[in-house]
């Protein structure tokens, strides 16, 4: 089965279990609460049967509220428990590969560090590519440096495929991130270190709807 085009998600949250005060499980419950339409579950260090565990968890909250779901890097736990996609990096397994493992039917997103990047990653076949880190970001520990916001307005008259901005972007700096053409947000820290999760999202959904009405 050959999905439809992705469409433009908005805010796209991404779990962290070492910066959450709680659990991801709660952190995906309040997100969803909050209104994200798009979420990813990221946890690079937790034992395969925990992270299956996790994964299936968060598939069950988000089908119920129709929300996306995707797993990064872990091809087998998504297909193990029927999430909507991956997200991979370079060093991930490549696309060729995982598509072939995934089908037609599911979702690969892809990261890029450059609009080169970001072009290749559409021409290779990704659903939809990431842009970052737009700012200086301690989450990812193999971040490389961050690229600021003019790749942003490059990627709009180039690419087909949506692009999410992703890297140290919150309350403070979202703004400037959406004059400068995203529409959509990833976010980590911005989210999973607040107090109260689902305010937050909620804050974020609002911003990036009202700038995408225009
Ligand atoms: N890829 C590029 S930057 C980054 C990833 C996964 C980390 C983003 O986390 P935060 O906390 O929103 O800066
Ligand atoms: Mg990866």
């Amino acid at each position: 089965m050959k999905k439809t085009r992705l469409a433009d998600f908005g805010l796209y949250f991404i779990t962290d279990s070492k910066l959450t005060k709680r659990t991801v499980i709660d952190d995906v419950k309040a997100a969803v609460k909050g209104g994200v339409k798009i979420i990813q579950y990221r946890e690079k260090e937790a034992p395969a049967k925990q992270i299956i565990e996790y994964a299936q968890k968060i598939n069950q909250i988000c089908k119920k509220n129709h929300v996306l779901f995707l797993v990064n890097d872990r091809i087998d736990v998504a297909l193990a428990i029927g999430a909507d996609g991956i997200h991979i990096g370079k060093e991930d397994v490549p696309y060729q590969y995982a598509r072939k493992l995934l089908g037609k039917g599911k979702l690969i997103g892809m990261s890029a560090h450059s609009v080169k990047d970001a072009l290749q990653n559409q021409q290779l076949g990704a659903d939809y590519t990431s842009i970052g880190p737009i700012y200086l970001t301690t989450t990812k520990k193999d971040a490389k440096l961050s690229i600021g916001l003019s790749p942003i307005s490059q990627l709009k008259t180039k690419l087909r495929i949506p692009f999410v901005a992703i890297g140290g972007i919150n309350e403070s700096n979202i703004d400037g991130v959406l004059e400068a053409g995203a529409r959509n947000i990833a976010i980590i820290s911005g989210i999973a270190t607040k107090t109260n999760v689902e305010s937050s999202v909620k804050m974020f959904v609002n911003k990036i709807r009202n700038n995408n009405k225009f």
